[in-house]
């Protein structure tokens, strides 16, 4: 079964690719026009800017052979930006022409009502219609969207509107008219219900019968003629190092300190990386961490077991992977420099679908609000620009720093634990947060909610919010350090450190409306399993991705 992937330059093909395969296809990349004009099946997948692509399209001929190849009614799926540039134009780069094979615009998500933009993560599909391309897809079956731009229900859409999907307000998830399809979810990110997409266009494209069947999903089907809902995410974290024999570990932190008390103070070592996360993946978890957690050590480029590490993961992993550790630019040893997109070029190439930078943000951070200009070099707006800010995480490290008084936090955004368990050494209930750089070994003088807001402003997607006071301490989410993070910006929140128990997700998913929520101990350590958390959430009314 041979499938044609477009290969444009840009964004994550590997997890596609991975999809593929694991279903039985050869993989074939179209560089040329001629090889679209020759494909008997052409999967136009696609992450990053829509003006872009439309002018990498362009400039190496692939328009006109696209449309050829679409008029001839040939078979064609494209999926996030391979949806988008069907249409005439986007808002998010106005004045550049799209393929024009669907009429309208796409445009741009309001954020607000407690919406981050962009949509990441799970949510239902809404079918308008039967098609064999939803083929063993119940309705509102859960599947993975990251995307700031949406086609709006149009009557000008006429017959293309397959499904549709409400965030905030319904948008068209899914277009289908003779042979052309389109989704603007990912269905190599999304898991099993994402394999069966696939699988039915293969199906229906080649007549053939893919090599693997997963099981059908199993979320309770919403009311006929309802909204989809939106899911929260339960993600689980690996932090990964090399262990004093060089074997990259997982292992755990004690806010912050990974190695053991006794054992000659050894690294902790919880298991193996890719085998922890395909036990996690089974389990339900809707999107995988790995951070390289001494990655501010050594250039990830020269480190390449974690490059390894991720394309071995991605290969039976079908859901998000994000990677984080010394994303940032570096000059190593033999004096060879290489930028910090280089470096997130090489996990993406790899398989990863988010990268997550940590000391360096901070940096970057520092600079923006210094001044308040976008210099367009940062490691931020380097990979934003590129993979799209979907792409990029910022991982915060902060500490807390107690204080008697509102004047003591000098200006710093202040939290209030009076009503939380938190206290500090004399008794304190207010505190402000420092930024911490290299895992916690150095401050910044910067607070939280500045770092936030700046990353957002230089193109982060999403905020990885850890807290060293409670990492490792099974005690709870930091709600009040959440919750101000959270009201702060208008991207999503991932709550992390402190996770015990299942009740602890609910939590923090009621009491600060987080998009998402991480582990790592209870999950490692098989005291709560990811299956137990999602039962306790749908049984408490939070929406959650059954598997
Ligand atoms: O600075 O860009 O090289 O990135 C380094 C990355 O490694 C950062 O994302 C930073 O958070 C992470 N990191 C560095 N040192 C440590 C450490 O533990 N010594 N781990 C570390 C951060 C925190 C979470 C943890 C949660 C949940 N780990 O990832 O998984 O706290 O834990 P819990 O559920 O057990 O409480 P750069």
């Amino acid at each position: 079964m041979r499938v044609s992937v477009l290969d444009y330059g840009a964004g994550n093909v590997r997890s596609l690719h991975n999809a593929l395969v694991a279903l039985g296809c050869e993989v074939e990349y179209l560089s040329t026009a001629e090889q679209i004009t020759a494909a008997s099946a052409l999967i136009f997948p696609g992450v990053g800017a829509f003006g872009r692509c439309m002018e990498v399209l362009e400039a190496r001929g692939f328009t006109q052979a696209l449309k050829a190849y679409v008029a001839a009614g040939r078979p064609y799926l494209g999926i996030c930006l391979g949806l988008q540039t069907l249409f005439e134009g986007s808002e998010e780069s106005p004045g550049v022409a799209g393929l024009g094979i669907i009429p309208g615009i796409v445009g741009r998500f309001a954020s607000g009502e407690g919406r981050s933009v962009p949509q990441i993560g799970w949510n239902g599909l809404r079918p308008l219609r039967e098609h064999g391309l939803l083929d063993a897809i119940a309705p509102d079956d859960a599947v993975y969207f990251v995307h700031s731009f949406r086609v709006a229900p149009d009557a000008r859409l006429a017959e293309w509107p397959l499904c549709e999907t409400d965030y905030g307000e319904p948008y068209v998830s899914a277009v289908a008219k003779g042979a052309v399809s389109a989704c603007q979810f990912h269905p190599e990110k999304s898991g099993a219900v994402g394999l069966r997409l696939l699988g039915n266009f293969l199906r229906l494209a080649l007549g053939a019968e893919p090599s693997l069947t997963p099981p059908p999903a199993t979320r309770a089907a919403a009311p006929p003629g309802g909204k989809t809902r939106f899911c929260k995410r339960v993600i689980a974290c690996m932090d990964v190092r090399a262990n004093d024999s060089g074997d990259l570990v997982v292992t755990k932190g004690d806010q912050y300190d990974v190695r053991e008390k006794s054992n000659g103070g050894e690294v902790r070592n919880l298991g193996k990386p890719v085998a922890l996360a395909e036990r996690y993946y089974h389990e339900g978890a809707d999107e995988i961490t790995f951070l390289n957690i001494t990655g501010f050590r050594d250039c990830p480029l020269t480190d390449m077991p974690m490059t390894q590490l991720i394309a071995e993961a991605s290969k039976n992993i079908f859901v998000p992977l994000t990677v984080g550790g010394g994303i940032r630019a570096f000059t190593d040893s033999n004096g060879v420099s290489s930028t910090a997109l280089q470096v997130a070029d090489a996990y993406f190439r790899a398989g990863a679908d988010k990268v997550s930078i940590g000391s360096d943000a901070v940096d970057v951070a520092r600079a923006w609000l210094e001044k308040k200009e976008l210099t367009g070099t940062s490691s931020i707006e380097a990979i934003s620009r590129v993979y799209g800010r979907q792409a990029v995480v910022v991982s915060i490290d902060p500490r807390r720093r107690w204080v008697k008084t509102s004047e003591e936090a000098e200006g710093h955004a202040l939290c209030d634990h009076s009503e939380h368990r938190a206290r500090g050494p004399e008794g304190e209930t207010l505190c402000w947060y420092e930024c911490t750089v290299q895992g916690g070994r150095a401050g910044s003088g910067l607070d939280v909610v500045q770092v936030s807001q700046a990353v957002q402003a230089l193109g982060a997607g999403e905020i990885l919010l850890n807290c060293i006071d409670n990492d490792g301490q099974n005690d709870g989410y930091d709600i009040p350090l959440v919750r101000s993070v959270r009201q702060a910006v208008g991207i999503p929140v991932i709550a992390s450190s402190g996770a015990g128990s299942a009740a602890h997700f609910d939590e923090v998913f009621k009491q600060t409306g987080v998009e998402a929520a991480l582990a790592a101990s209870i999950f490692h350590r098989n005291q709560v399993s990811i299956r137990e958390v999602k039962e306790l959430l749908m049984s408490t009314g939070v929406d959650v991705r059954q598997v």
